[in-house]
């Protein structure tokens, strides 16, 4: 967003009342027609601005889309999001961020969507992603870590999703390895990270979260109504999503500053404090086949630790975990 809007809103957010044109143009060092000007973008992008002769301006209301301004003026972040990338629709937000990354665009970025055409899970599967009820985002994360610390970022990425919604909504919310927030047996977001190495160094990582926020039952398509569900089924009202999308990228940086500076100690214990998988008996399908016994904990890789009947202590990297008691 361009800066002087952002700090122009940013006044009008401050003040309760009338700025006068005149006491914005001294702060913002522009003119007063510039000022103007800027008032008419934001209306475009939503804002109900009150302009009174002789009073100036005041804010009425802020937009109900996931409009970046609106987002981005109340985002208590040093780095992450503040460089946000709106879009009403794309194929996937995922695409758009890779385009970004490999243009060279610095750790931080946000893709952010309204509606995703072709939304993305992992292993070629699909991700549901219809207009207006979700929030579909992918964060560009330039990590100095080695390629096998990776699936971390994963793990820290849920319980960072798990924590934001919780401050939105109490709800009994828990995490399956890898990468899904369940409500009961019902996915209600899920993470799709992808990365760009070469040998061993991490180019950069995409972090894909999708979050099912406000549809209803009967807006699933039939075969998701088993196994999906919304923020809003489950809590009975309709969430904010630019409140959730906020909560999202502060607690996310607040939790990866830790992972920086202690390592991945404190997110695992976080970790294992919110997971449904541990010391259950499962069915792990990888790529290379499938593995069955008790989940025993996670490596400090963020690996699944998987016992067989025989006592073989199985290492999952990726795969689709059933829980069968
Ligand atoms: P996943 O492969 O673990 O889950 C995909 C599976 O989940 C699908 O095969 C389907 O059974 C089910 N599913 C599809 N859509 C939904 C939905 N809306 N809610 C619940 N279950 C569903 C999970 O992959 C990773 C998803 C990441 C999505 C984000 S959205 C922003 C970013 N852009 C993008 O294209 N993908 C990521």
């Amino acid at each position: 967003m361009n800066e002087i809007r952002k700090q122009l809103l940013h006044e009008l957010l401050k003040s309760r009342g009338f700025v006068s044109g005149e006491e914005l143009s001294q702060k913002l060092s522009v003119s007063r027609t510039a000022i103007w000007k800027h008032i008419e973008e934001l209306r475009k992008e939503g804002y109900q601005i009150e302009a009174v002769r002789k009073q100036g301006y005041r804010l009425v209301a802020e937009p109900k889309s996931l409009s970046p301004s609106s987002i981005i003026s109340h985002l208590q972040t040093t780095w992450l999001g503040q460089n946000l990338h709106y879009f009403e629709e794309v194929e996937s937000t995922q695409t758009i961020a890779h385009r970004l990354a490999r243009e060279g665009a610095p750790s931080g970025n946000v893709v952010l969507a309204d509606h995703q055409q072709a939304g993305k899970g992992r292993l070629g599967r699909s991700w549901f992603s219809p207009k207006g009820t979700g929030l579909w985002m992918s964060l560009l994360i330039r990590p100095h870590i080695p390629l096998t610390s990776v699936p971390q970022l994963t793990l820290l990425t849920s319980v960072a999703v798990l924590r934001a919604v919780k401050q939105l909504v109490s709800i009994p919310l828990h995490i399956k390895w890898p990468n899904d927030v369940l409500c009961g047996q019902k996915k209600v977001a899920g993470i799709l990270t992808e990365l760009d190495a070469e040998a061993d160094r991490v180019g950069y990582v995409i972090i894909g979260i999708g979050i099912n926020v406000n549809q209803q039952e009967e807006e699933f398509p039939t075969e998701l109504r088993t196994k999906a569900t919304s923020l809003r089924i489950e809590a009975q009202k309709a969430l904010s999503r630019k409140e959730l999308a906020i909560a999202i990228l502060q607690e996310w940086e607040k939790l990866y500053g830790l992972y920086e500076q202690s390592g991945f100690g404190p997110v695992k214990t976080l970790w294992e404090a919110h997971t449904c998988s541990l010391g259950q008996h499962i069915v792990a399908r990888t790529p290379h086949g499938q593995v069955e016994g008790i989940a025993r904990g996670i490596t400090d890789e963020g690996v699944l630790l998987l016992e067989d009947g025989q006592g073989t202590m199985h290492k999952i990297y990726s795969a689709d975990i059933e829980t069968l008691s």
